[in-house]
Order: C-alpha cells, then structure tokens, then sequence
C-alpha cells in the first residue's frame, strides 16, 4: 500500500470533511486477490469454473437466494480480506487519529448491492460499535460512479455528535432490515447530501459520526461489492466499564454523546 496522502495529512482530513478519499489503497493484486477469495466461495456453493465474480453473484443469486445470504454472511471472515483490511498502514492511520495504542475490529464485513437495490441503507451514523467513536473504512472492489451506485456522504454532519436513531425506515414500513437504523428525513434534509465516485482501488475512511448512505445501482446485471470494517480505539468503551453493559453498544435507547471515559 503507497498511500498518495500521508497519515497527518489523512487525519486533518477527516476531521475536517468527516471523510477522506485514500487513492492506492489497493493495488490489482490486492483486489484480485479479494474478488478471487470471494468467487472462490460462490463457486463452492455452485461448482462450475466461472472466473468472474459478478456472474457468479448472479448465478448463485439464481441458484439460492438463502445460500447467497449465507456467502454475504461468512465473508466478514474471510481471512484474505481481513488481511487486506487489517494492513499495518491502515491500523497506524487509526491509532494515530484515536491516539489509541490498542484498536480493535468492530465490525469487518463486505456489502454487496445488486440491481434490485433493496438493501441499500437509509441516512444513518455508525453505532452500535464497541466504542463511541469508530472509524468506517470502506473499499469498493469496483469502481462507485452514477450508473453502478456507490456511497454518498452529508457535508459537515460529523460536527453535530450523534443523532437520534431509529428502527423505523423513514419511507415508512419499506425497509428490508430491522438490524439496521436510520436517522429521520428532518436531520438528513438538514445536510448537503453528496454521492462519492470511488474508484476501485481506492477507499473511504470516514469518522462514524458522519451521516452517510447508499445510493443506487443502475446497472443491470452489475454489483456493487465493498470490503468494510470499523475500527475501534481503546476509548468510550461501556463493556469495560460497565460490568452490565452489552458488547456492542445498542443502536437505540442511548444518547452516545453522553458515554465518555
Ligand atoms: O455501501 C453502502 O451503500 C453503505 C455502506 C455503509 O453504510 C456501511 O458500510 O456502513
Ligand atoms: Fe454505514
């Protein structure tokens, strides 16, 4: 990994804008090596020797719905990626911008948005992490543009703590998941709402406070892949202090501004 920025440089960014663009992040091999690891295991659901990961997302889509599920699911332990998300470069960035000597992964998994687009996420910030403060990293395996969809962020709404969260889609009943929450329309209307071109390649370090999003991929027969994972400092952590605080913070019913150490 040759970084153009460098971690200072990447650090005031992020401060600043609530996100910054890390170009070469990843190199072909890099991403050859996480599509393969990842099409490796769609070809043990339904043996056939395809060599492109998309196609084979659509055959296995195809073939099982719930055996894709099961695909998406395990591939947050994939040690492959991990290896790639959990490079030395990558976790002195995030002790450096924690001042952190221990950091530790909150929630590695890859995302994965299909031309139905129903999973794509409502305006929310990052929680239900193990500390207050995370940061999200988030690599595309292909390029994020207007017609594949991509990750839109809201300008400057990492200054405001954290918002009230709920469980309720904002379109009311329409959302595919309860596991996640959203913030309401009146607090993301509030903000600039700005759509990410992200190259492959390139990634997104972004302070969990800052609101952000999906939007959607037009594209048929394209899928939008990410690797992901939050990284969380040794800092705001309620399990070590709190003999019956859970894991992971919960989404609702906590005002995060109010945890500190
Ligand atoms: O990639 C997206 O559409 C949103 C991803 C996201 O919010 C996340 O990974 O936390
Ligand atoms: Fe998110």
């Amino acid at each position: 990994m040759k970084l153009k920025k460098t971690n200072t440089e990447i650090i005031n960014e992020i401060k600043e804008k609530g996100f910054c663009i890390l170009e070469n992040c990843f190199n072909q091999d890099d991403l050859k090596k996480m599509r393969d690891s990842l099409l490796d295991a769609l070809n043990y659901i339904q043996p056939n020797g395809e060599t492109d990961l998309q196609k084979k997302y659509y055959q296995v889509r195809n073939f099982d719905r719930k055996l894709k599920g099961n695909w998406y699911d395990i591939a947050g332990r994939d040690i492959n990626l991990l290896q790639k998300l959990h490079s030395p470069s990558l976790v002195s960035i995030v002790k450096q911008y924690f001042n952190s000597k221990v950091i530790y992964s909150g929630r590695p998994c890859i995302g994965v948005y299909d031309d139905e687009n129903i999973h794509l996420l409502e305006p929310h910030q990052e929680t239900s992490q193990l500390s207050v403060d995370s940061l999200l990293f988030w690599a595309p395996l292909y390029d994020t543009n207007k017609n594949n969809g991509g990750l839109a962020v809201y300008e400057n709404s990492h200054k405001h703590g954290y918002f009230d969260h709920t469980l309720d889609h904002p379109d009311g009943n329409k959302g595919w998941t309860k596991q996640y929450t959203h913030v309401s329309k009146e607090i993301s209307s509030k903000f600039k709402r700005k759509e990410l071109e992200v190259n492959a390649g390139s990634a997104v370090l972004m302070i969990s406070s800052c609101l952000h999003c999906g939007y959607p991929n037009k594209t048929k027969d394209s899928v939008r892949i990410t690797v992901c994972e939050r990284f969380n400092p040794l800092q705001k952590i309620p399990f070590l202090r709190d003999p019956k605080a859970p894991l992971k913070i919960p989404f609702t019913g906590i005002d995060y501004n109010k945890i500190t150490d």
